[in-house]
């Protein structure tokens, strides 16, 4: 880098996990318990400059127009990793906006930190590659290496590799254009956070275990079925997924139960219109909305549906979207 400042912006869109991502193998290192299979979305977006000035005597972050600096100290721990590999020490001006609302449950830490890594990587120059760059997105917020990619993308568990886990594009978002629909029922922020959520799940839930030892099979069986385009089967192993999850959940001291009574009519109408022959599938995350996944002629029927349910605030429509990428570059 020079010594003039170094500014780039960059874009990322959430994620949702089909097969989930719950537990961590190692807390302090931030390596998940299982490994996880998800869509990226496009529609959403966060976008992230970041503008790297020797004459700041700290880093500074912007969340949607305003100093945030209780969420300082995970984007700087963020950065400092990316400094480490580029061998500098100079801070940043962080500034990131979403244009969707946190309330939609669609874990902007996802976004946030995968744009964070690529716009640091290309300010500085430092020319790390997806692989690295998703590991450092991973090690500040697990499910954000999944946004480091486009359409269908696994993460795997990889102990004797490189990187604890890699993570990689399955299927492009034109190979197999599913719609997804959430439906927020609740507009306020979550009880549990998801790392606290984890920690207690696996310190106190009896089914935890199961939880872990069966997810190779989901992500084979959810991968399998990406990759022959066959929406039953997803559908199928999406749903046990998250409700293997949420029973992990329930089942710590004391319960967590992300759900409202909306949720569950959420869940039996999608059932419902599925037995029914229309291609839909729900999944939930650590929140109480319900994300349906749609083949595309499903997509308004579905909306339709999903409006119609008491409880039901807003919705978010998306589509599929491509990984994370610079947008702009000033130097
Ligand atoms: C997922 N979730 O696979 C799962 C399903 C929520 C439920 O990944 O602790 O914010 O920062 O690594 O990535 C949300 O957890 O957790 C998440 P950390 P993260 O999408």
């Amino acid at each position: 880098m020079n010594q003039e400042s170094a500014k780039t912006t960059a874009l990322a869109h959430p994620n949702i996990a089909l097969v989930k991502y719950w537990g961590k193998r190692d807390i302090e290192r931030n390596i998940p318990a299982v490994g996880s299979l998800s869509i990226t979305l496009d529609g959403l977006t966060t976008t992230t400059t970041v503008r790297f000035d020797p004459g700041l005597e700290d880093d500074r972050f912007f969340f949607d127009g305003r100093e945030a600096p209780e969420m300082a100290g995970r984007v700087t721990c963020c950065l400092d990793r990316v400094r480490r590999r580029a061998g500098v020490s100079t801070y940043a001006v962080v500034e990131s906006e979403n244009d969707f609302p946190t309330a939609a449950g669609l874990a902007s830490s996802a976004s946030g930190f995968a744009a964070l890594v690529v716009a640091a990587d290309a300010a500085l120059g430092a020319g790390l590659d997806r692989s690295e760059l998703a590991d450092l997105a991973r090690q500040a917020s697990g499910s954000a290496a999944r946004s480091l990619f486009g359409g269908f993308v696994e993460l795997k568990l990889t102990p004797d590799g490189p990187y604890p886990t890699e993570t990689g594009q399955l299927l492009e978002p034109s190979a197999w254009p599913l719609r997804v629909l959430v439906a927020v029922t609740d507009p306020g922020p979550k009880a549990v956070g998801s790392t606290e959520g984890m920690l207690m799940t696996e310190n106190t839930s009896p089914f935890y275990p199961t939880w872990v030892e069966s997810s190779p099979a989901d992500l084979s069986e959810a991968r399998a079925a990406v990759q022959r385009r066959d929406f039953e089967a997803l559908a199928d192993v999406s749903e046990s997924s998250c409700l293997k999850m949420h029973a992990a959940m329930l089942s710590a001291r004391p319960g967590l139960v992300y759900w409202n009574g909306t949720t569950v009519q959420g869940i039996r109408r999608v059932r419902e219109l599925r037995s029914g022959g229309v291609p839909v599938f729900f999944t939930v995350d650590a929140g109480p909305q319900l994300k349906a996944v749609c083949l595309p002629e499903a997509f308004e029927r579905v909306e339709r549906e999903l409006a119609a349910i008491p409880g039901v605030t807003s919705m978010v429509a998306s589509g599929l979207g491509d990984g994370a990428r610079v947008v702009g570059d000033r130097r």
